[in-house]
């Protein structure tokens, strides 16, 4: 189990709460509320057990990618999970086309990858929107410039420069899955039983880099799954895998839209240069915009601070205020809803 990052703490919290009459196993892959699980005797099919489904309030009460969850096991490798292990971090963001709801990506992660491609895909403003994501729950980002074939060093250089302007002291990895340039660099910085997921706009090589690192073991365990998984609904696809070395790969499907989510936190630390000059400007209220007596404002005139990187901070903080508001709304919603159904009833009684 400590193959999969299975540790001591997980070990002392399932002691406490009694759960040794359970399996415990992590989620490689989730579709359509079934979930692949893996556990020391091999990968399990599984689903959530009816009270968890009923007491879920929102997204992050079901299981994702990444978690260690207490289960049942049943005959012909089902099973039934009872408990979502605590998780030590969460990579979520905005629901595609749900505002106000959240979207797990993955969870229990050490490290993301934000891989982006050399050519058409790089983006820095989408760079620190990750950051943002990685910030707000404590995970080590690590910047993945991919298909370097495609272009020159000049170009390459051009662009780590251009990085560096804006974003300081994170590790940078340039790579090519053509020619493997810079799979040493990568591979040195995986360890054993820590998790890295990859996050990346589609098309930028993140399968592809998996597949390449993984090959050795993945072929190892599609041949058993392919047999075990024979006449199941869930495809033998994974997105949870181990390496060689044991670190543990985690791929994701590319997202187009990144929205963030509560993550204030998040955006000190990205932006923390903007927020150490916040604590001088003239008014408690700044909103760095147009006041006098703005530090960010001076610290941009006097080229301290990267005009498109604080353009991009304001957008990101008018996300953030956004997606607050409109999670404040719903809630008020529902408690005006519960009240509305309290007073209903009330109303019934009266009346029967
Ligand atoms: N030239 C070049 N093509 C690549 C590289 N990595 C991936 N590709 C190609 O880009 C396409 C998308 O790759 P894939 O790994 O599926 O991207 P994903 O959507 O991020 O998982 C495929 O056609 C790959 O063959 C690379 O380093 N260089
Ligand atoms: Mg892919
Ligand atoms: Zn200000």
């Amino acid at each position: 189990m400590e193959d999969i990052g299975y540790n001591q703490e997980l070990e002392q919290f399932r002691n406490e709460n009694h759960l040794e009459i359970f399996e415990i196993g992590r989620i490689s892959a989730e579709h359509k509320e079934r979930y692949i699980v893996k556990t020391i005797k091999g990968e399990v099919e599984a689903e959530i057990i009816g009270n968890m489904r009923f007491t879920a309030k929102s997204r992050e009460d079901f299981p994702a990618v990444g978690d260690w969850v207490a289960l049942t096991v049943y005959d012909q490798g089902i099973g039934i999970i009872h408990k979502i292990l605590p998780r030590f971090s969460i990579i979520k963001r905005q629901a595609v086309g749900q505002f106000g709801e959240i979207q797990i990506i993955a969870t229990n992660i050490d490290y993301a990858f934000l891989v982006q491609a050399v050519d058409r895909d790089f983006n820095i403003n989408r760079l620190e929107r990750y950051l943002i994501i990685c910030n707000s729950s404590g995970i080590h980002p690590v910047i993945i410039l991919s298909k370097t074939d495609l272009t020159d060093e000049h170009r390459i250089a051009e662009i780590l420069e251009n990085i560096k302007t804006r974003i300081k002291n994170i590790p940078i990895i340039a790579i090519s899955n053509e020619t493997q340039d810079g799979y040493s660099e990568l591979e040195a910085i995986i360890e054993k039983g820590k998790t890295y997921c990859m996050l990346g706009s589609s098309g930028v090589g993140k399968s592809t880099l998996l597949n390449n690192l993984s090959r050795k073991a993945l072929m190892r365990t599609d041949t058993i799954s392919l047999s075990a998984n024979k006449g199941r609904h869930v495809t033998s696809h994974r997105e949870l895998i181990i390496l060689e070395n044991g670190g543990i790969l985690i791929d994701n499907p590319g997202m187009r839209e990144v929205g963030i989510t509560d993550s204030s936190n998040g955006l000190e630390i990205t932006f923390n240069k903007i927020f150490d000059l916040s604590g001088n400007c003239k008014f408690k209220d700044c909103t760095h915009t147009n006041e006098k007596g703005c530090s960010v404002l001076d610290a941009i005139e006097k080229g301290e601070i990267d005009r498109a990187s604080y353009e991009n901070y304001l957008k990101m903080e008018r996300e953030k205020a956004h997606f607050e508001s409109t999670v404040a709304e719903k809630r008020k919603k529902d408690k005006d809803f519960g009240k509305f159904m309290k007073n209903y009833k009330k109303d019934m009684k009266r009346k029967n």
